[in-house]
């Protein structure tokens, strides 16, 4: 703290206030968990007014406001899909969920009114923007710095992008995903052989060392900053399963050699109404041992963990106190709405201080990390300020750049940290 910078106190409430909003708003994000791509990865990034229209979140509501059979929905061309959302969700009914209310503030922000209801209109705008300007206007709108995609080898589209070898664009930073690999690894380990990897069903030591440089491989060719997965509601260790002997004996080590954390996304049960395809999946609460049991038993690692049930965030965020292996980050998916936001951040600041990572976007459209970060800016905003405001009256005294100190930590320091 420099001799003269300004200390704010019980008596300068207003101007504490206003440095906190305007903190939060000029600091960069580093958004850890996105399933965005570079534009180098061709159609696989998704942007413009009919992508953020038919993302699966609105897809889901849909159906719900309409009478459309599925069938029928799912035979439409994109563009008839969007325009049956807008219709259904954004005339027909005031667009007042968290995910129609994002298309408003994306439209918002790129200076287009959504007021207008000019569907074609944004249609227009959109078709005389390219992917490459589009990215940086977004980025610059929504104030992030770097956003780390969800990059899946099984995946047939994104793996000839890797092999071959483009250029990397350092705004986008890779994320080994291996969902398959653990599970489903009945359906994937003969895709592994195919690939040169000398592995059978059974999971011997010569697997698990093939295994384990498959991961190895792979986190080099993309650079990755953490390897990942998503569990069902069920997930359990130590257990006696496929999953369970892939985690400790090859994903583990892996992820030790090579220095990054191992992310665990707890809480999805997938395609509780397979009708609704990428909309389908739901949540389950989950038990919090075997997150507890692998940071204890492997203390080499490092783990970031997110939760999708609201039931889970009281004792993630006890476990969260316990392992200094263990980083908690976001709030996923259906918890990604206001209320819920703000009562995780402020249960999470109450809990770990600024030892957590408050939000992740987990935007599949370019464009909606200007919604996703603009409303959680308002809501972290608004808990910084409370929590600060009580420091004051209790008698503390904190300058400017302690709470800048503060809010970069949040918005990335503590995953660049953590991830090393
Ligand atoms: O598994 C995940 O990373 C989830 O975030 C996605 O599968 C999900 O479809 C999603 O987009 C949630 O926001
Ligand atoms: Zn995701």
């Amino acid at each position: 703290m420099t001799a003269n910078e300004t200390l704010f106190d019980r008596d300068n409430a207003v101007g504490l206030r206003n440095t906190v909003q305007r903190i939060v708003q000029e600091t960069p994000v580093l958004d850890m968990h996105t399933h965005l791509y570079a534009p180098a990865f061709g159609e696989l990034l998704l942007w413009g007014i009919d992508e953020l229209l038919t993302y699966h979140y609105l897809v889901a509501e849909f159906f719900l406001a309409s009478d459309m059979p599925y069938d029928a929905f799912w035979a439409l061309d994109k563009k008839a899909q969007a325009d049956a959302i807008w219709k259904t969700l954004f005339v027909d009914h005031s667009p007042i969920s968290e995910a129609c209310r994002g298309v408003i503030t994306v439209l918002d922000r790129l200076g287009l009114d959504p007021g207008a209801r000019d569907l074609e209109g944004y249609r227009a705008w959109f078709a005389a923007q390219t992917p490459e300007a589009q990215v940086d206007r977004t980025f610059k709108t929504a104030n992030i710095s770097a956003a780390v995609m969800t990059n899946d080898p099984f995946d047939t589209l994104e793996r000839p992008v890797w092999e071959a070898a483009l250029k990397g664009d350092p705004r986008f930073l890779a994320a080994l995903r291996i969902d398959p690999l653990l599970n489903d690894w009945a359906g994937s380990w003969e895709r592994l052989k195919g690939w040169g990897y000398d592995v059978e069903a059974a999971l011997n030591d010569k697997t698990l060392a093939e295994v384990q440089r498959f991961l190895s491989d792979w986190l080099t060719k993309m650079d990755a900053r953490y390897m990942a997965v998503s569990l069902p509601p069920d997930f359990a260790f130590p257990e006696d399963s496929p999953r369970a002997k892939i985690l400790a004996e090859a994903v583990l080590p892996a992820a030790r050699a090579h220095g990054v954390p191992f992310a665990m996304m707890i809480g999805v049960t997938r395609q509780v109404n397979p009708a609704l395809r990428l909309a389908g999946d739901g949540v389950g609460t989950s038990s919090l041992a075997p997150v507890e049991h692998l940071c204890a038993a492997f203390p080499e690692n490092k783990f970031m963990v997110t939760m999708l049930a609201r039931e889970n965030q009281h004792a993630l965020c006890v476990a969260a106190r316990k392992f200094r292996n263990l980083l908690l980050f976001g709030c996923w998916w259906f918890l990604n709405n206001p209320s819920l936001i703000e009562e995780m951040t402020r249960m999470r600041l109450e809990l770990l201080g600024p030892s957590v990572v408050p939000q992740h976007s987990d935007a599949r459209v370019l464009e909606q990390v200007i919604y996703k970060w603009a409303h959680s800016r308002e809501i972290i905003t608004r808990v910084l300020r409370h929590k600060y405001a009580d420091l004051v009256e209790a008698g503390w005294r904190i300058s400017e750049a302690e709470i800048q100190r503060d809010v970069k930590q949040l918005l990335g320091g503590n995953f660049e940290k953590f991830v090393g």
